[in-house]
C-alpha cells in the first residue's frame, strides 16, 4: 500500500494539552509519525513524500476565516507581549464568546489573540506553537496525494496526516485537530467528479469535525462507530445516534456508539453495520478516518479492540469494493500504535 507522508509533519509539537485546568503532556506527538512510519516500511509498504497541493479542496470544506486565523495565529502570539511575559510559546484559547456572552451583538473580533482564538476554538486542549500551521497544511498534502494515487488507479492508499484532523469543523477547531485531513480528501474525490462519496469513522472517538461538515450534504455520507458521548467521552455533545443528518443530508449521518469496555466483537459488529451501508448506497469512493486509539491499550479511550479486529475491520472495508484513501486519526499508545495501523492496512488490501 503506498503511503503518503511529510517530514513537515514533525513540526507540531503540542508539548501540553490543558485540560480540566491542568498542563498535561500532549498526547499526540510527533513520535507518531516516527513509530507508523517505521512499522510500516518493515511491513514493505512504499514510503513517498507528500508534495505541496492546491488549497481548493480545504477551501471546499473550511471557512477561509479558521484557515487564515490559524496561518497566522502563532506569529500574532510570539509579536504580542504575553508570549515572552508568561513564558509561553503556544497559543492557549482562554476566552470563548459563545452565544451566552455576546447573544444579540454584533460579531466582533478580539485584538488579543488568545481571545481571538476563542471564535473558532471549542476546547482548552489544541495549542497553537510555531510549527502547527505548517504541519497541518502538510497532513492535509499527505491526504491529497493519497486521493492523487487512487485517482490515478491505486485501488487503496494511505495518508500519514498528523495532526489529526477529523474533530476540525467548518470554522472550528479541537480535539488535537487543526484542519480535517479526512474530510479535505473526501472533498477532493468529490471535486474530481466521482458523485458520492462515503467517509467511514474508526477512531475512539467521534468525528464531530466531519460530522459538521456535511452533515446537510447528500453526496458524503460519514458513518462512525465511537465510546458513547453520553457516557462522558469526548467530544461530549456530539456523536449520538440520533443524528442523522439534516436537510438534503438527512439519512447520509450515521452513529453507531459503544459503551465503555466494548471489544472486538460489538466493535466489528458496528464496523461492517457501517461497510454495508456504505457499500449499498451507491458510492464512488472511500475514505476511513484510521483512528488506532480504540485498541485495548491505548490511554485515551475505554474500547477495547485488538490488532486482529482492526485488520478485519480492515476485510470488512474492503468488502465495498470502493477505492479507498485511509487517512490517520488518533492513536496514542507509542509501542503499539504502527502494528495497529499496519494490521488494518493488511486487512484492507487482501
Ligand atoms: C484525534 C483524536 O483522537 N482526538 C482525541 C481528542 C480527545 N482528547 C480528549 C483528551 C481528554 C483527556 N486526556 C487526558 C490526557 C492526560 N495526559
Ligand atoms: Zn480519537
Amino acid at each position: 500500500v503506498p503511503v503518503v507522508w511529510s517530514p513537515t509533519t514533525r513540526e507540531h509539537d503540542p508539548r501540553h494539552e490543558v485540560w480540566v485546568g491542568v498542563a498535561t503532556d500532549g498526547t499526540e506527538v510527533a513520535a507518531r509519525v516516527d513509530t507508523i512510519l517505521e512499522a510500516l516500511r518493515a511491513e514493505g509498504h512504499v514510503l513517498l513524500e507528500a508534495t505541496p497541493q492546491p488549497d481548493e479542496p480545504m477551501l471546499g470544506v473550511h471557512d477561509g476565516e479558521l484557515v487564515g486565523f490559524l496561518r497566522g495565529a502563532s506569529e500574532r502570539w510570539a509579536a504580542g507581549p504575553y508570549a515572552a511575559l508568561v513564558g509561553q510559546e503556544r497559543v492557549v484559547p482562554y476566552l470563548f464568546p459563545t452565544p451566552a456572552m455576546t447573544a444579540g451583538l454584533p460579531a466582533r473580533t478580539a485584538t488579543a489573540v488568545h481571545a481571538d482564538a476563542g471564535r473558532f476554538a471549542y476546547d482548552t486542549m489544541t495549542l497553537i506553537g510555531p510549527g502547527t500551521w505548517p504541519a497541518a497544511r502538510a497532513a492535509v498534502d499527505c491526504a491529497l496525494g493519497a486521493v492523487e494515487l487512487v485517482l490515478d488507479g491505486e485501488p487503496l492508499a494511505y495518508a500519514l496526516s498528523r495532526p489529526p484532523g477529523h474533530h476540525a469543523t467548518p470554522t472550528g477547531f479541537g480535539g488535537s485537530c487543526y484542519l480535517n485531513n479526512a474530510a479535505v480528501a473526501a472533498q477532493a474525490l468529490r471535486m474530481s467528479g466521482i458523485e458520492r462519496v462515503a467517509v467511514v469513522d474508526l477512531d475512539a472517538h467521534h468525528g464531530n469535525g466531519t460530522s459538521a461538515i456535511f452533515y446537510e450534504r447528500p453526496d458524503v455520507l460519514y458513518g462512525s462507530v465511537h465510546v458513547d458521548p453520553a457516557a462522558g467521552w469526548f467530544p461530549h455533545y456530539v456523536g449520538h445516534a440520533d443524528e442523522l443528518g439534516a436537510g438534503p443530508g438527512e439519512g447520509a449521518n450515521r452513529n453507531l456508539p459503544l459503551p465503555e469496555g466494548a471489544g472486538d466483537g460489538p466493535w466489528l459488529d458496528a464496523v461492517g453495520t457501517l461497510a454495508d451501508w456504505v457499500g449499498a448506497a451507491g458510492c464512488g469512493a472511500l475514505v476511513v478516518s484510521l483512528g488506532v486509539d480504540a485498541a485495548a491499550d491505548d490511554p485515551e479511550s475505554p474500547l477495547e479492540v485488538t490488532a486482529e479486529g482492526y485488520r478485519i475491520a480492515g476485510e470488512f472495508l474492503a468488502r465495498t469494493d470502493l477505492p479507498a484513501v485511509v487517512v490517520q486519526e488518533g492513536g496514542y499508545h507509542l509501542p503499539t500504535l504502527g502494528g495497529l495501523v499496519a494490521a488494518y492496512l493488511s486487512g484492507h488490501a487482501t
